[in-house]
């Protein structure tokens, strides 16, 4: 990666070097769920798929997938196309995704004992077809952009084993916490080593860079997520940063706790759009970069309101490399791809 990094700032290192704040010719943009169903492209892909996870589970979809953003638009990364549900669906979860309402588990986490049966898969038997995916998508991209590969937080997928799928009181996950909060506790551990072989499987295929997807980090109070994401979070950055991997930490809805999140040991904070990228980046005192951070919702807008808004947030960032510009939370459904268009080229040209 080195030699990559000294070479002159272009469309195949922007990302990387804005990672580790350098110098870069302009700010680099990619976009959360960059492949997905505002793309038609992407819709006659996972219908030919047949399911959502057909297509994670092939490697060939699953690069054709995360090739159609890149192939359209001047995006500075491209993300491996998967889910965070594999890893509780190789534990034996049994995952289902029902059209329309999201991802649903078979058997939920719901006892002491089933915590305990559970184990951490191994991520070149059970979850194979994930580094299968991303040796193919490297030999794709041919060094166009660096590749990210990803994973939920141990808190997050914990989340969803627990509820069983989308929720929106968390009562089961809240019930444990306040009630058996050493069984959670074991439940987090056996996630952590699980998340942390995982990632590594990801790098060891060919990942540049590797995010944690904190998504319900921000439903828990600050005492209790000081308890329950935020170690997690840091014992893996830690770990994944021993091995020289950029490591991007994205803890949705968790502006309170920027200071300790920017001393984790990442090289990027992933920001939802209630924060300033100026706030975010005083309270961080410029010991990290940030990614982020438009609210998804600007893609509604019209071109010339988007370009604004684009400006803005690029503006509010202020001078200085270390900003990769993203949405606070993944592009929806019946987005207009031109707004995309709209919104790189916006970026890039600022
Ligand atoms: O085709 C379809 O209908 C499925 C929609 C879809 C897609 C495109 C799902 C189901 N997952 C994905 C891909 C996905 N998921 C990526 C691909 C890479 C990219 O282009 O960005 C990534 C990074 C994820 C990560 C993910 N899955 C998160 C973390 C990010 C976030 O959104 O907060 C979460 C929470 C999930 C769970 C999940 N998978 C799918 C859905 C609809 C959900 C959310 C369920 C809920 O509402 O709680």
């Amino acid at each position: 990666m080195n030699e990559l990094l000294h070479r002159a700032s272009g469309r195949h290192n922007r990302f990387l070097r804005a990672l580790k704040r350098l110098p870069v010719d302009t700010t680099p943009v990619w976009i959360m769920r960059q492949a997905g169903r505002y793309l038609p492209e992407y819709r006659a892909t996972r219908e030919r798929a047949g399911s959502f996870m057909n297509l994670c589970r092939s490697p060939e979809l699953a690069c054709e997938v995360t090739m159609q953003p890149i192939d359209r638009f001047d995006l500075d990364a491209a993300i491996l196309f998967s889910d965070i549900l594999t890893i509780p669906d190789a534990m034996g979860l049994g995952l289902d995704f029902v059209e329309g309402e999201g991802p649903r588990f078979a058997r939920p986490i719901r006892s002491v004992d089933a915590i305990n049966d559970l184990r951490v898969p191994d991520p070149l038997t059970s979850l194979r077809y994930v580094p299968d995916a991303v040796r193919t998508i490297r030999n794709a991209l041919g060094g166009r952009v660096p590749l990210i590969g990803f994973a939920g937080s141990p808190w997050t997928l914990a989340c969803y084993m627990v509820e069983g799928g989308p929720s929106e009181r968390f009562a089961h996950i809240k019930q444990l916490m306040w009630d058996r909060p050493e069984a959670l506790t074991r439940l987090l551990r056996v996630l952590t080593d699980s998340v942390r072989e995982y990632l590594l499987a990801q790098a060891d295929a060919g990942a540049q860079v590797l995010m944690l997807f904190d998504s319900w980090g921000g439903i828990l109070a600050p005492e209790d997520y000081r308890r329950f994401s935020l170690p997690s979070l840091a014992e893996l950055a830690a770990s994944l940063r021993r091995d020289d991997l950029p490591v991007i930490v994205f803890s949705r809805g968790a502006n309170t706790h920027l200071d300790a999140l920017s001393q984790v040991g990442a090289d990027a904070l992933g920001l939802d759009w209630s924060i300033g990228l100026g706030d975010a980046r005083r309270q961080t005192q410029d010991r990290i970069a940030l990614q982020g951070n438009l609210d998804p919702a600007a893609l509604y807008a019209s071109p010339e309101a988007l370009r604004n808004l684009v400006r803005r947030t690029l503006f509010d960032y202020g001078i200085g490399s270390g900003h990769i510009f993203n949405l606070g939370h993944g592009i929806t459904p019946d987005v207009n791809p031109e707004q995309v268009r709209v919104l790189v080229e916006t970026v890039h040209g600022a």
